[in-house]
C-alpha cells in the first residue's frame, strides 16, 4: 500500500507507472504561467508549511519541480485535472483553475500524511503515477444551517477549508427559520408598506435554537451584514466552492414575523421562539405586504450573490393550507426567477409550476414529482435523501449530539457511501449533484459540527465525485483509516467509527457538554 491506493474520492483512472518514485527537495519549485498562478500559491503555502522548503513560484519548469499548466481543452469538463507522477517532476494539468484546484487536493494526498503537519523533517516521496480524473456530479455540497445556531464567518471559513480537500464544491446556508435571520437586508427606497427591514437582523438576528443537548444549551447569535456575505463568498471562490444562500418561504418563517408586524394577519409581530420544533409559522397568502417582503428580500440576496441559484425553501410548510402554499411559492419562485438567479427548493416546492432552470432538491417523501417535473419541466435535482445524507443524524442512540428522527437509523459513514443518487427512473444528467445537509439544533461550534460531518461528508464527497465502477465500500473502509491520520494533522474531529481501523485518533469535542459520556460520572444530566 502507497499513497496512490489512499486517494479520496478515488480518481478515474489511476495507473502506476514502472519507474522510480518522485522525490521533492528543498530546493524544488512550483512552475505556473500567470492563470495558474492562484491556485499555485496555495499548493505552495500547504507544502511549505508541511515541509519547512521554500518552493518558490517560477515560470518555467526544470526537473525536479512541481508544474501547473493551463490547457485549452481537455475531457471530463471543467473540473477534470490529469497530474502525471516521474521521477523527473509532478505535471498537472486543467482547462481552467477548478481543475488544477481539484488535482492539487489529489496531489496532496500523494504526498505522506506527514505534510498535513508543520515542517517535519522527512522525505517527501511520491510513487511514479498517471492519474486522469473527472468528477461524476458538477455539485457536491454541504449545506451548514446557520440559522439554529450561528456560525462566524470565520468559522464558515473553516469549514470551507475542510471540505474542499475532498473535492466538495458547494456550500448551502440555510439563513433564516423560525429562530432567528441571519442576513442583514438593508432598508430599502421604495417601501409601499413601510416594513422595517433592520428589525430581521435585530430582533431576528438575536434568535437561537434552545435544547439541552450540548454546552450551552442555549445556540449561539448573531448575523451576516451583506458585506460579511460577499467576504464569505470572495474566500469560498478562492477554492472552488460555490455558495448557496437559502431563506425559507413560506414556512420557517417565525423570525420574520416577529421582526416585522405587518406580515401577520392581525397586524401584531409574534414572540421570538427557541423551539426545535418544526412546520408552526407561516406567511400568509393574501397579505399584500408578503409579496413585497419576499421581492425586497431575495432582489437584495440575488444582488450579492455571485453564484447562479438562490434557494427559496419550501420545505415542512405545516400550517399553510395546501392552496395557499401553491398561490405564494408560485409567486415566490416567479420573483426569484425574476431576479435572474435559479430558484432552488426542497422538494415539497415541486407541487407548483417550476420555471426553466429551477433546481429541486430531494430530501424525504414523495419521489414521483420530483422525477415528473424533471422530466416535464426539465429541472434539474439535488440528491439529498435524508437516510443517505442528513449529518445531522446521530451516529448511534447515545451520540452526545444529533437529531434520531430519520427512518433507518442511527446513520455511520457506510449509510452515506452505500447509495446511488441515480434512483426512481432518475439519470445523471437530470442530476446536478448530491448535498449533505449539517441542520444544528444541537451543535454548538465548529467542533462538535465536524464530529457529525467527518467521516460522514467524506462518505458524501465520493458518491458525488466518483463513479460507481471505481467505488468499494471494503477499500474505502480502508482509505478512511488511512485518512484518520491527516485529519489529526488538521486538527479536524471526528467520530471514531468503531468499524475502521482508524491510523490516528482526533480530539474529543465534548468534553463537559450535557449528554456527553463522562469517564468519572457516567452520562452528564441536563
Ligand atoms: C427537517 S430537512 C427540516 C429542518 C430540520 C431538520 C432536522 C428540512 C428540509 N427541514 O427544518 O432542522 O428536519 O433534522
Amino acid at each position: 500500500m502507497n499513497t496512490t491506493d489512499n486517494l479520496i474520492p478515488r480518481p478515474s483512472h489511476v495507473a502506476l507507472v514502472d519507474g522510480p518514485a518522485f522525490t521533492l527537495a528543498p530546493d524544488a519549485r512550483i512552475a505556473a504561467g500567470d492563470a495558474a498562478a492562484p491556485v499555485a500559491e496555495q499548493l505552495a503555502a500547504l507544502l511549505r508549511r508541511g515541509t519547512g522548503f521554500d518552493l518558490p513560484i517560477v515560470e518555467d519548469a526544470r526537473p525536479g519541480d512541481i508544474s501547473l499548466a493551463l490547457v485549452d481543452t481537455f475531457d471530463g469538463g471543467p473540473e477534470a485535472y490529469a497530474l502525471g507522477v516521474t521521477e523527473d517532476g509532478v505535471g498537472l494539468t486543467a482547462s481552467t483553475g477548478a481543475g488544477l484546484f481539484n488535482g492539487v487536493q489529489t496531489l496532496r494526498q500523494l504526498f505522506p500524511a506527514a505534510i498535513e503537519g508543520t515542517g517535519t523533517p522527512g522525505t517527501w516521496v511520491i510513487p511514479a503515477v498517471d492519474i486522469a480524473d473527472a468528477p461524476r456530479f458538477a455539485y457536491r455540497g454541504l449545506m451548514l444551517d446557520v440559522a439554529r445556531n450561528f456560525f462566524t464567518v470565520e468559522e464558515v471559513k473553516e469549514q470551507i477549508d475542510v471540505m474542499t480537500q475532498f473535492k466538495l464544491n458547494a456550500l448551502h446556508l440555510h439563513l433564516t427559520d423560525d429562530q432567528s435571520w441571519r442576513i442583514e437586508i438593508h432598508q430599502p427606497e421604495d417601501n409601499p408598506s413601510g416594513l422595517a427591514y433592520g428589525k430581521l437582523t435585530e430582533i431576528g438576528g438575536e434568535g437561537a435554537v434552545e435544547v439541552p443537548t450540548a454546552v450551552p444549551a442555549r445556540g449561539r447569535h448573531g448575523f451576516y451584514t451583506q458585506q460579511d456575505f460577499l467576504d464569505i463568498q470572495a474566500y469560498a471562490a478562492t477554492k472552488n466552492v460555490l455558495v448557496i444562500p437559502e431563506i425559507d418561504l413560506p414556512g420557517h418563517v417565525n423570525a420574520a414575523l416577529a421582526a416585522i408586524p405587518q406580515l401577520n394577519p392581525d397586524g401584531q409581530a409574534k414572540p421570538m421562539s427557541t423551539t426545535s420544533e418544526v412546520g408552526w409559522s407561516t406567511l400568509t397568502a393574501d397579505l399584500p405586504a408578503t409579496y413585497e417582503f419576499v421581492r425586497e428580500v431575495l432582489g437584495q440576496l440575488a444582488a450579492i450573490t455571485v453564484g447562479p441559484y438562490l434557494h427559496i425553501g419550501g420545505d415542512e410548510a405545516h400550517v399553510t393550507g395546501h392552496d395557499d402554499y401553491v398561490t405564494m411559492v408560485q409567486q415566490f419562485v416567479r420573483i426569484g426567477a425574476e431576479t435572474g438567479k435559479a430558484v432552488v427548493g426542497w422538494n415539497e416546492f415541486a407541487a407548483v409550476e417550476l420555471p426553466e432552470g429551477a433546481v429541486i432538491q430531494y430530501w424525504h417523501g414523495d419521489f414521483a414529482p420530483v422525477v415528473k417535473q424533471a422530466e416535464q419541466a426539465g429541472s434539474q435535482v439535488i440528491m439529498s435523501p435524508a437516510a443517505n445524507t442528513y449529518l445531522d443524524q446521530k451516529y448511534a442512540s447515545d451520540s452526545p449530539v444529533g437529531l434520531e428522527w430519520v427512518e433507518g437509523g442511527p446513520f455511520t459513514w457506510s449509510e452515506y457511501y452505500n447509495w446511488d443518487p441515480a434512483q426512481g427512473g432518475l439519470e445523471d444528467h437530470q442530476i446536478l449533484g448530491i448535498e449533505g445537509a449539517l441542520w444544528s439544533e444541537t451543535i454548538r461550534d465548529n467542533h462538535q459540527a465536524q464530529w457529525l460531518l467527518y467521516p460522514r461528508a467524506v462518505s458524501l464527497a465520493e458518491v458525488a465525485w466518483s463513479g460507481p465502477e471505481v467505488r468499494n465500500t471494503g477499500d474505502f473502509r480502508r482509505r478512511l483509516g488511512a485518512l484518520g491520520e491527516r485529519l489529526a494533522k488538521q486538527g479536524v474531529v471526528f467520530q471514531e467509527a468503531p468499524d475502521v481501523e482508524w491510523s490516528a485518533k482526533p480530539e474529543y469535542p465534548f468534553a463537559g457538554a450535557i449528554g456527553a459520556p463522562d469517564s468519572k460520572y457516567g452520562t452528564i444530566e441536563a
